[in-house]
């Protein structure tokens, strides 16, 4: 949420003057291997010395002697570590608040790839070996080395097929010649191109069908360019390591199932977390958010959870409450009657606190001395929503004692569902630090003064921050002005963030953990959930995210725009996270800032129904924005929510598959048809697992979509009318009427389905639904997981696996969960008409022509055991 205007102060102290430095360092020496390389457990190491030449410390010291790394961890990943031999750089911790790094004893016995080097200069190639293709090479360009520059480029293709690199808006292929992507965590409301919230350096590169995956393991701030025939690293800091992910059979899934391997799998949803969310910045009061709960009721549209913003908190302080609007009682009142309506409750919670010196928390943090330092050992100071404000330090060895405490009190006062974390780029009004010792709760906010009045604040926060010096004891680096300048869209360094001179724990620089910050509050809110209820999976979502934050959060793109290029765009960013691990994500529905339309709200409800993470939310001055507030956008939702709602157990059944493997829930065309050339740049259409495609409308005023359809047949989920496709390369004009998103079945595939309710408990209480949609041999297959739906360990679980061919229908896997409700209703479509009969266990079973498809009901077959179903 928020920052609103802030984006039209940035315009103004930045006036657009970023240097792109689009090009490679051709005058550096480079580096050549010096001696032999040796034998490690896991691969080889060899050291590297400076070649002699010009073109030394073109942006930081130049670093002469450096150690080689590389490890054939397991058959699909390669390590390759560049590092100083001095070990002064600051890496990725190997902690939860970095990346564990796997411990492994010996090499890979086999690969898919070729490791092969040059000495003089040094350069490295990294080659697919099924078609010998070279993936990743380094040759022919300069390796830098320097405490604040590190340079490394690689050829690929002109216009590749590189996907990732982010957190950023833009169209998911990122083939823009001579473009830049900037890496570094930052508050801003999803302008196109910019660095926002999260930090990935990691890509998926798709070349003859054929894809790999390129992570570069580094926390500090960088430029990637996306120039032709290259990709060029440039980065502020720490060291270069590289990891490629090569599986054997080059589809993309199995490239994010060897990433995943890497940084860990998505986290497991609880059930109740797939059902629809509502929150808007700006409620007025608790009567306001009721009225959106009941507002929901009254139009029967379903909503699982309501969320609250910082508008519950006094003075926008974290764990505290509005006496006037919003009352302790009130709210406890209504996660009470949420729960009484089998309903849930969520409120925010951001990592700044109040510096008020009558406020609790910040006593308790201050006695503690959790909070980050500036460089004279004070603590830091920020300005965010409760005016001046500290930032826990959760490297220090007391955060987690402090954060658990705070955590775990606010979650049983009000029993609440889950947290949603924001602001933790961390996000600060100021320029570094806003002074010391201050503790007023009500400071002007810049972007609400006038200008002149604003930049002489800015003025003096930069001669404070600049007061302070530009490094920390014991370092000589330039932390605040590095002589390479990212490409932030945010300006210096230190703009809207901590000071990069500010310290954490081990007097460890700002600097080196931004990147980070998020993250490791993710990790630590998560341990924090599970100590409250050890047993239940914590449900969180965050801003900020780094490489890995998928296994403790999800996360929501921002804030969005209420706009159709910004509804659009958010099919691409989710595609983005569903590749960075973080399955469980969503946009903002209908969109944060700005007006919402009804024509936009419309498609954005039939879009956002369908979102792995699915919640309409607003900004505080925008208009009202909620789905039953015009007829069309209430029946649009109620329509496409209908699809979500049957398609859960689907749904649940790919989030653990996601959990267990790594794959994306949304997916693109490409990634599944890697072949498909037609398919590298479409990001409007999006696939849900394997096997059921939507198309919606992106565009305004728009009443039809032209779908691309893979070979096959795909079934109109509606009306069950097959539509055999050739070729992907065909497009097909598909009717799309205002409350209607197009949404097909692959044939080929059995769903799980069930019948929609207002709730996703009343949704599980009916029978299961098989769909079974035939393939052109009239096959078709399928999966179901069942679980007791939100439990950490999970006992008894059952995963079944359904089979379709010459007319049997063949249950069979694990059927350990035994609660689980029957299959009350087999629906066949794509049947041929010789279909006359059917009988189970030499029962006959009943069937009727319905809608074009052949359905059998109440049925009473339970999901205990092995079952066929014989159809003549
Ligand atoms: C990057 O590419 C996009 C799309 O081509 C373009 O709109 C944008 O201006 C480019 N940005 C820069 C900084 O060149
Ligand atoms: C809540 O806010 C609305 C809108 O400002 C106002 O009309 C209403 O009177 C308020 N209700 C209460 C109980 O304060
Ligand atoms: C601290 O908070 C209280 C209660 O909100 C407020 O009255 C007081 O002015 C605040 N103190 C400062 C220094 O802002
Ligand atoms: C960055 O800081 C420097 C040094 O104080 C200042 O001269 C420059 O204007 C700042 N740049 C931006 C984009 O704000
Ligand atoms: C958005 O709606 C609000 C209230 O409904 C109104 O005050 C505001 O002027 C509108 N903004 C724009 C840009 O139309
Ligand atoms: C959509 O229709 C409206 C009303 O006719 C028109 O003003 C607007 O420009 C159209 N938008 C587009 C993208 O064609
Ligand atoms: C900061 C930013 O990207 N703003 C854009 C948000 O979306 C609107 C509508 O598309 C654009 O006009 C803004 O420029």
């Amino acid at each position: 949420m928020k920052s609103h205007i802030l984006v039209a102060v940035a315009a103004f102290y930045l006036s657009g003057a970023l240097a792109q430095n689009y090009d490679v360092s051709s005058s550096a020496p480079g580096y050549a291997i010096k001696g032999k390389p040796h034998r490690t457990k896991t691969g080889l190491e060899f050291p590297l010395e400076l070649n002699s030449g010009d073109g030394v410390d073109l942006y930081g010291k130049t670093i002469n002697d450096l150690v080689v790394n590389v490890d054939f961890e397991t058959s699909d990943r390669l390590h390759v570590k560049i590092a100083d031999k001095a070990a002064k750089q600051i890496p990725v911790p190997d902690t939860a608040f970095g990346l564990e790094r796997p411990k492994l004893r010996k090499p890979a016995k086999k690969t898919n790839y070729d490791f092969k080097y040059t000495d003089n200069p040094f350069g490295f190639q990294v080659i697919r070996k099924v078609d010998n293709e070279v993936i990743f090479d380094t040759n022919n360009y300069p390796l830098v080395f320097e405490d604040q520059y590190l340079e490394l480029t690689t050829g690929v293709p002109d216009d590749a097929n590189i996907y990732g690199i982010g957190e950023v808006t833009a169209p998911f292929r990122r083939n823009n010649h001579q473009n830049v992507t900037t890496v570094f965590a930052r508050d801003a409301g999803t302008p196109f191109y910019e660095n926002i919230y999260g930090s990935h350096p990691y890509y998926n590169e798709i070349r003859d069908g054929k894809a790999h995956g390129v992570f570069l393991l580094n926390a500090h701030g960088m430029d990637v360019f996306f120039a032709e025939g290259r990709v060029t690293y440039k980065v502020i800091g720490g060291i270069l390591e590289f990891y490629f992910f090569v599986p054997k059979d080059g589809k993309p899934n199995s490239v994010l199932e060897a990433y995943t391997d890497l940084i860990g799998k998505p986290f497991m949803p609880a059930l109740w977390m797939l059902g629809w969310n509502h929150c808007r910045y700006g409620f007025k009061n608790i009567s306001h958010v009721n009225w959106a709960v009941d507002g929901y009721k009254a139009a029967n549209i379903p909503l699982e959870t309501i969320w609250v913003d910082i508008d519950y908190m006094d003075h926008e302080k974290d764990f505290t409450f509005d006496p006037i609007n919003f009352p302790e009682e009130s709210m406890i009142a209504l996660s009470k009657k949420m729960h009484a309506n089998n309903q849930r409750m969520i409120t925010m919670v951001d990592p700044a606190l109040s510096t008020n010196d009558s406020y609790a928390p910040y006593e308790r943090g201050h006695e503690m001395d959790v909070f980050i330092k500036n460089n004279d050992g004070t603590e830091f100071t920020g300005q965010v929503w409760p005016g001046y404000t500290v930032f826990p330090d959760w490297w220090h060895p007391k955060a987690a004692e402090f954060w658990d405490y705070e955590i775990i009190e606010w979650m049983k006062l009000l029993d609440l569902d889950g947290l949603w974390i924001d602001m933790n780029e961390p996000a600060s009004f100021c320029l570094g630090s806003c002074g010391s010792g201050k503790a007023n709760t009500d400071p002007p906010l810049q972007w609400e003064l006038p200008e002149e009045e604003a930049a002489k604040i800015h003025a003096e926060e930069q001669a404070a921050l600049d007061a302070m010096g530009i490094s920390v004891p014991g370092d000589t680096r330039n932390l605040l002005y590095p002589n390479y300048a990212i490409n932030s869209g945010g300006g210096n360094l230190s703009e809207r963030t901590a000071s990069m001179t500010s310290l954490h724990y081990g007097d460890i620089p700002h600097y080196d953990y931004h990147n980070l910050y998020g993250h490791a509050e993710c990790s630590l809110t998560r341990e924090s959930l599970l100590k409250y209820k050890p047993n239940e999976r914590p449900f969180i979502l965050s801003r900020s995210t780094f490489a890995g934050s998928g296994q403790y959060v999800g996360h929501w793109t921002g804030d969005n725009h209420s706009s159709w290029d910004k509804l659009k765009n958010s099919i691409a960013e989710i595609f983005n996270f569903q590749m960075f691990g973080v399955s469980y994500s969503g946009a903002d529905v209908c969109g944060f800032f700005d007006n919402a339309t009804e024509p936009l709200c419309t498609r954005w409800m039939e879009l956002g129904s369908l979102y792995p993470f699915a919640r309409n939310h607003n900004t505080l001055v925008a208009s009202s924005q909620e789905p039953f507030l015009w007829e069309r956008t209430a029946e649009a939702s109620r329509r496409a929510l209908a699809v979500r709602y049957a398609l859960l157990p689907y749904y649940y059944t790919l989030f653990e598959e996601s959990h267990r493997i790594g794959t994306g829930v949304w997916r693109p065309l490409i990634f599944e048809y890697p072949e498909e050339d037609a398919f590298l740049d479409n990001d409007v259409q999006f696939l849900i697992g394997s096997n059921v495609l939507a198309s919606p409308v992106v565009n305004e005023n728009a009443t039809s979509v032209d779908a691309h359809f893979p070979e096959g047949v795909w079934y109109d989920w509606y009306t069950n009318e097959a539509h055999v496709s050739t070729s992907g390369k065909e497009k097909v004009t598909l009717d799309a009427p205002m409350e209607h998103i197009p949404v097909h079945v692959r044939g080929g595939a059995i769903l799980p389905l069930k019948t929609p309710e207002m709730l996703v408990k009343d949704t599980y209480a009916s029978p299961y639904i098989l769909l079974i949609a035939l393939d052109q041999n009239g096959e078709a297959e399928g999966r179901l997981y069942i679980d007791d739906q939100h439990s950490v360990e999970q006992p008894e679980t059952s995963d079944i696996t359904f089979t379709y061919k010459h007319g049997v229908l063949k249950a069979s896997g694990n059927f350990g969960y035994k609660d689980a409700e029957k299959i009350g209703t087999i629906k066949i479509v794509g049947a041929q008409d010789d279909i006359k009969s059917a009988s189970c266990k030499g029962d006959k079973v009943e069937l009727v022509n319905k809608d074009g498809a052949l359905v059998a009901e109440d049925l009473d077959i339970p999901l205990t055991g092995r079952f066929t179903v014989k159809f003549n």
